[in-house]
């Protein structure tokens, strides 16, 4: 299949979209990654990566020297689009479909009829319908159903399922769900796919492939919903909440998650809210899993209160900002609310923030004057109270006995001596 495509062009080249244009270049096909930043097109036409996503960079570099990749912030006449936009939440929760539309804005003029065209972007159901009929409401002499006796562009949705830092790995390896708004738009996706995904590849209609994506990710924030429950609740008991899950874990049909500071990234505490906008009074689980998630962080902060608050001048050791262990992404994550948080409550004490996987505070702390980036050492040395917030390795390999009399919270069950 891939040898007959003489063009793709990739609408987006953030985590999603450059990765699946290096891959596709990799196999030999000619793509062209489209996007609005002239930084993000500058950077790739060098053969550079503008964000950290381990083994990218050997792709990048390899697809543009040998001429199978460029970036332009035109899209160009391709005989396949992919769309890999950002699909954020506007504040009544329902989606922004507006740069989905702005991809469709430059994919319609260019195209000819026969063309397929893929939307990656986590969306919620009804998504590729509106995408594929806007793009007929711009070029009206075109046709999504073959019957009709016009040009036909085929819409398919096939969502991104790869986990943040093994992209490259799980682009290749993970099943892809595959859901046209026809079976052949289906069927001509699978083929493209099958070029690259080693996985299985799983046809199906556009809404199901739409709404499987959302419930993968509900599922997780669900089952971490019930773990930061428990967690409130033993603490409460005077339970470990490790050991305990620890412990019920045995059983054989229960798979407890692990409770954490909060829910952070741009997925799992995003899709969910798509389908309790698509089904408000049904998603009543889904709904309550976002709350207790997203009332997590307030939880934590009242624990640090609670132990520096007698303190006055109180220097608190705060391990970690990313959202999640061993990675440097510190969007939405609930230690950085946390943080910001701690800072205003406790306006007389001097926060200590470690993060080895950055370089600088993020903007939202930078301005607080009472918190300081610092290294492991140093604050743990200088600790009236500790708050571990993320499970980096390096924070997992501190000798805990030597901090044995600091008051701690300890958000990831890892503060053990
Ligand atoms: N977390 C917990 N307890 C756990 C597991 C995770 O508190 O037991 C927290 C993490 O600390 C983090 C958040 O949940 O703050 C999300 O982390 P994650 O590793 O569960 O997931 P993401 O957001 O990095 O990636 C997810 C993945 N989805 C699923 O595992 C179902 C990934 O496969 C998706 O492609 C990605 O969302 C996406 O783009 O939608």
């Amino acid at each position: 299949m891939l040898s007959s495509i003489s063009k793709v062009a990739v609408i987006g080249l953030g985590y999603i979209g450059l990765p699946t244009a290096a891959i596709l270049a990799s196999h030999g096909v000619q793509v062209v990654g489209v996007d609005v930043n002239p930084r993000n097109v500058d950077a790739v036409n060098r053969g550079e990566v503008p964000f950290v996503e381990p083994d990218l960079g050997g792709f990048v570099a390899g697809a543009v020297s040998n001429g199978k990749l460029s970036a332009s912030l035109l899209t160009p006449q391709a005989e396949v689009y992919i769309v890999a936009v950002p699909t954020p939440f506007l504040s009544d929760k329902t989606m922004d479909g507006k740069y989905i539309r702005a991809a469709a804005e430059g994919i319609a003029p260019k195209l000819v009829g026969g063309e397929l065209v893929i939307l990656e972007s986590t969306s919620p159901p009804g998504t590729t319908k509106m995408l594929g009929e806007y793009l007929i409401e711009l070029r009206p002499d075109l046709s999504l159903n073959p019957d009709d006796g016009k040009a036909v562009v085929h819409v398919a949705h096939c969502p991104e399922r790869v986990l943040p830092g093994r992209i490259m790995v799980e682009m290749v390896t993970n099943d892809r769900i595959i859901g046209g708004l026809t079976a052949e738009a289906a069927s001509r996706a699978r083929d493209l796919y099958a070029a690259f995904c080693q996985g299985e590849l799983l046809t199906t209609d556009a809404a199901t492939a739409e709404m499987a994506k959302l419930v993968e990710n509900s599922f997780r924030d669900v089952n971490i919903a019930f773990a930061n429950e428990l967690s409130v609740i033993s603490d409460k008991l005077g339970i470990d909440v490790w050991e305990l899950i620890r412990l019920a874990n045995h059983h054989p049909r229960v798979n407890i998650l692990q409770p954490g500071p909060g829910v952070g990234g741009h997925c799992i505490a995003v899709d969910p809210w798509f389908i309790v906008s698509a089904a408000p009074e049904e998603a009543n689980l889904i709904r309550q899993a976002r709350n207790t998630n997203d009332s997590k962080p307030a939880w934590v902060v009242e624990q640090a209160v609670q132990l520096a608050g007698d303190l006055s001048d109180a220097k608190i050791a705060v391990l970690g900002l990313a959202f999640k262990a061993n990675i440097d992404d510190l969007r939405e994550s609930p230690a950085v609310l946390i943080t910001q948080e701690l800072s205003r409550k406790l306006d007389s004490a001097t926060l200590l923030v470690v993060e080895p996987h950055v370089k600088q505070l993020p903007k939202s702390l930078m301005q607080l004057e009472n918190v300081f980036l610092t290294p492991l050492e140093s604050a743990l040395a200088q600790a009236d109270v500790i708050v571990v917030l993320v499970d980096h390795e390096v924070f997992k390999a501190v000798d805990k006995s030597a901090h044995a009399k600091v008051p701690v919270v300890d958000t990831r069950g890892i503060w053990k001596s």
